[in-house]
Order: C-alpha cells, then sequence, then structure tokens
C-alpha cells in the first residue's frame, strides 16, 4: 500500500514540478471491492444524470478521490458483478452525512455511466456504492478517461499513513488557495485547494505568511489569510498552530 501511495505521490510530483505527463495519458481504470467492511453512507437517489436526494437506507461505499490535469469532458464508466453497484461524483469535497451537497452527478441506468466537465486544481470523488437492498457486496471497476491525465490522489483519509505531529489542528479553508511546494514556491501547473475544504495545520513559515497543511498524501503550504479554524464537532473552532515549522 505504501508503495502504490508513493507512487501517487511521485506521479502528482513528476507533473507539477516537472509539466511531464505519464505515459497513461487520457485514461485509467480503478478497481474495487465493496463488502461489509466499508463504510456506509445514507443512500443518494439519482435521477440520471444527477442527484436527487439523500434517503436513509445505509449503503456500503468507497470513494476514489482524483484529479485532472486538463480541463474538458471526461467520462466514467462503472462495471460491477452483476451491475450491483452505481455511482456518484463529487465536486470540491465529499461528505457521506451530508450527501446532495456537492454532488454534481450520479448514474444507476445501464450502462452505469458519468459524462462530465472537470478542471485541474479541483478534488473530485467518485463513489461507488452498492445499490442493493441485499448489500451482498462485489467487485468494481470504474473506467476514467478524458482530455487530460487522471491522477489519484489515493483512498481518502491517506494523511493518517503520514506522520501527524502532536501539535497538529484541524482548519478551514476560507477562500481558494493557491498551493505552493515550499513558502514562495508556486505549484506550477498551479495547483488550487477551494473555499470550504478541511485540512490538517502542522505550523507557519518563519516569515509567518504560510501555513504547513496536509493534502492529498503530503506536505505543502498555504497563504495563511485563506484558512481559518474548523468549526466542526472534532476541533470546536481551535485555533490554528503558531509554532514555525520547515
Ligand atoms: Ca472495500
Amino acid at each position: 500500500m505504501k508503495t502504490l501511495l508513493r507512487a501517487w505521490a511521485l506521479a502528482l510530483i513528476v507533473v507539477l514540478v516537472f509539466g511531464v505527463l505519464p505515459a497513461s495519458a487520457g485514461s485509467a481504470s480503478r478497481t474495487g471491492v465493496l463488502d461489509a467492511s466499508d463504510p456506509t453512507m445514507p443512500v443518494v437517489l439519482i435521477s440520471p444524470p444527477n442527484c436527487s436526494g439523500q434517503g436513509s437506507f445505509p449503503v456500503h461505499y468507497e470513494s476514489i478521490l482524483f484529479y485532472v490535469s486538463a480541463s474538458g469532458t471526461y467520462t466514467l464508466d462503472l462495471t460491477s458483478t452483476g451491475e450491483f453497484a452505481s455511482i456518484y461524483l463529487y465536486q470540491g469535497s465529499f461528505d457521506p452525512a451530508n450527501g446532495m451537497a456537492n454532488c454534481v452527478a450520479g448514474d444507476n441506468s445501464t450502462p452505469k455511466q458519468i459524462v462530465y466537465s472537470l478542471s485541474p486544481g479541483t478534488a473530485y470523488y467518485a463513489v461507488v456504492f452498492d445499490d442493493q437492498f441485499a448489500q451482498a457486496g462485489g467487485d468494481y471497476t470504474v473506467q476514467f478517461s478524458g482530455p487530460g491525465d487522471i491522477l489519484f490522489g489515493g483512498p481518502a483519509g491517506c494523511d493518517v499513513l503520514l506522520p501527524i505531529p502532536s501539535t497538529a489542528v484541524g482548519g478551514a479553508f476560507v477562500a481558494d488557495a493557491p498551493v505552493y511546494w515550499q513558502p514562495g514556491e508556486l505549484t506550477n501547473p498551479l495547483m488550487t485547494i477551494k473555499a470550504g475544504n478541511t485540512a490538517r495545520v502542522i505550523g507557519q513559515d518563519a516569515s509567518g505568511q504560510y501555513y504547513k497543511i496536509i493534502w492529498v498524501c503530503d506536505f505543502v503550504w498555504v497563504p495563511k489569510a485563506t484558512m481559518g479554524p474548523n468549526y466542526d464537532a472534532v476541533w470546536n473552532g481551535a485555533p490554528l498552530p503558531t509554532n514555525v515549522v520547515e
């Protein structure tokens, strides 16, 4: 697993630092298994191609975080054991308890396919769920294709694999944040984190102008003015760290 994460991280670095596109330009696929070990969310009802409302029936799901390297129309094709699974697309962030928020597309018809216009610098979540009452699960494959590269940010929650200092505090983006590899060194092509997302804040730089945060399984920097406290139930508006880190 760690090797896979490193490979993804390396692909991101190659693209962002060197502007080089991976060999698999324009298409990529992810496979998975939905079963009782997966988390559940209240089902979001679908009127293809839209999400139409969140119900209460708990369904097992897996979320696939991905980015694209070029603007344009992308296609997500879902195949699964006996067509047991259906798919949602979330833009910017994904909160399973608040499933209508940011749900920009969904399909439960056959074939299961989402066609949507995507942009670089935005996080997308392809959420595959068990669309059967029995919740018996099965195997699935999502095939991604489009004009740019598809970059996987790793499984949701991969930040737990990074060494997180005990002083880290959850913060929330109050404005769209340009991402820096180092203080003063913008990512190129520019990566932007949209207002409303949340991230762990590690500390600030010596100049006091940037926060160091964890984002997509890596440490990056954002302008301090783009972040504020996270007022959720976990962080409850805790002040962001003022310690200087490198
Ligand atoms: Ca699973």
